[in-house]
């Protein structure tokens, strides 16, 4: 096991971070900017080190700064936790090339991913099933008319580096295909430099459920459930729970090893996750991998009792994955709901200010992931996640019980919260029944503003 740890990351999951590393033994060094010195991470860590100003681009996005604060810490791996460079597969690289382990997958896992249609592509050669859609990137709008012919109406175009929907554009019909090519590629190029766009036939009335997988250096993988993350507001994960409701043992069998098959393909290694539509006959389609540790990992530690932020240190460490398939048995239910420092009424306006007093849920069932506590100001640079709230029951009723117990007792003065609009959702009847799909958020919404 290392040594030294760098966590080059900030809020909930830098805490999530030190805390396994603590428990393994091993130091954590919180890498900080300076807006987020007076963080709960800093505290709980071993050491912390400053690597520059608030500006993401000058400290967590700052791959010189990451490496040199690791190497003068005497450092053995650096964790990125989620977004920043977590999926960035030059700074996996730069680490490699610096001796220092990168807690995640190779760079050339993490290359192949990254290109949205080329992941596709290499997911279905391994026979995961794919939307029916483009063989790799469209060479121009011609080309993209005449498979959209083929595939037909809707279709979506996504961009190729794209990924969480972002530069995605919906094509009802032909008339649009033109005007929506041009302003999709003008939007990725700008968004990541790279304008290459791919295609697929539009779903409607899909559930978003992912994998959880973890594969070790040495061959072996597992796959550990799914979450359905079908609650979402403008691709923003609202409540997430495990198992999916529509997910029956033989299903989960199937998606679990269409994504034993996806991670054998490329010698995939570490924690990851197939991302994949739900259709109501339970057909399933593979849509991107994430090549990283993910906010809702909560749902799948608290349903299968693995701790996975620990499994991912152990196996960037070379040490083997000792539970087998058989013992991944996935017990009870869990939902979790993300507090964020948003304002319901407002629709989402960022709620800025000091959290004047913070009383986090507890009991039977409730688990917190939280960097806040009282007389702390999130700083207004970086994403508005306060708290994670997980509940567990033994069955999805008594966890739905569970975390409308939990976001009642729960107090955050300060700020304004999300926490209003999920305990409503929580008592909504089609998610009180399970049936949701991708829809059910943006149709509730629509419904409340006529
Ligand atoms: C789709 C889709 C329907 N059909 N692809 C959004 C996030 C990214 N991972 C891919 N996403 C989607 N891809 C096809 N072919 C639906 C989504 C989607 C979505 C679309 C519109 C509005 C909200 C959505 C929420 C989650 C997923």
């Amino acid at each position: 096991m290392f040594d030294k740890v760098l966590i080059a990351n900030r809020g909930e999951i830098a805490v999530r971070v030190v805390r396994a590393c603590q428990e393994l033994g091993v130091r954590a060094v919180v890498a900080y900017s300076q807006a987020d010195r007076d963080s709960l991470a800093v505290r709980l860590a071993d050491e912390a080190v400053c690597i520059g100003p608030a500006a993401p681009a000058r400290s967590y996005l700052n791959p010189p700064a990451l490496i040199t604060a690791a190497l003068i810490t005497g450092c053995d791996a650096i964790h990125p936790g989620y977004g920043f460079l977590s999926e960035n597969p030059y700074f996996a690289e730069i680490c490699q090339e610096c001796t220092l382990t990168f807690i995640g997958p190779s760079p050339e896992a993490i290359r192949l991913m990254g290109d949205k249609a080329i992941a596709r592509q290499t997911m279905r050669a391994a026979g995961m099933p794919v939307i029916p859609g483009s063989d790799g990137a469209l060479r121009n709008v011609d080309e993209a008319t005449e498979l959209a012919i083929t595939i037909g109406y809707p279709v979506l175009l996504k961009a190729v580096a794209g990924g969480g929907g972002r530069g995605m554009r919906v094509v009802q019909e032909e008339s649009e295909l033109a005007r929506a090519y041009a302003t999709a590629k003008a939007e990725a190029e700008a968004a990541f430099g790279q304008g290459d766009l791919y295609l697929e036939r539009y779903l409607t009335g899909m559930r978003h459920v992912e994998i959880q997988v973890l594969a070790d250096n040495y061959g072996n993988a597992i796959y550990l459930g799914e979450r359905d993350c079908s609650i979402q507001r403008r691709h923003q994960k609202i409540i997430e729970e495990g198992p999916s409701p529509a997910v029956t043992p033989e299903l989960r069998t199937a998606m679990g090893e269409a994504a034993m098959r996806g991670v054998q393909a490329i010698g995939y290694t570490n924690a990851g996750t197939m991302e994949c539509l739900l259709a109501p006959n339970g057909h399933f389609y593979f849509m991107e991998m994430n090549t990283r540790i993910q906010v809702e990992h909560p749902v799948t530690e608290l349903i299968t009792g693995v701790d996975l932020v620990k499994w991912q240190l152990r196996i960037a460490a070379g040490e083997r994955l000792t539970l087998s398939q058989k013992d991944v048995r996935i017990r009870g239910h869990a939902i979790e709901c993300r507090i964020n420092a948003e304002d319901p009424e407002r629709d989402f306006l960022p709620s800025a200010g000091e959290v004047e007093f913070f009383l986090p849920p507890g009991g039977p069932g409730v688990r917190v992931d939280s960097h806040i506590y009282a007389g702390y100001t999130p700083p207004g640079t970086y994403d508005s996640l306060l708290a994670k709230v997980i509940t567990w029951g033994s069955d999805r009723d008594e966890a739905l019980a569970r975390m409308r117990r939990a976001l009642s007792e729960c107090i955050v003065t300060g700020v304004k919260t999300t926490m209003p609009f999920q305990l409503a959702l929580l008592n909504e009847p089609d998610f009180r029944r399970g049936e949701i799909d991708l829809s059910f958020l943006p149709n509730l919404m629509q419904r409340q503003r006529e």
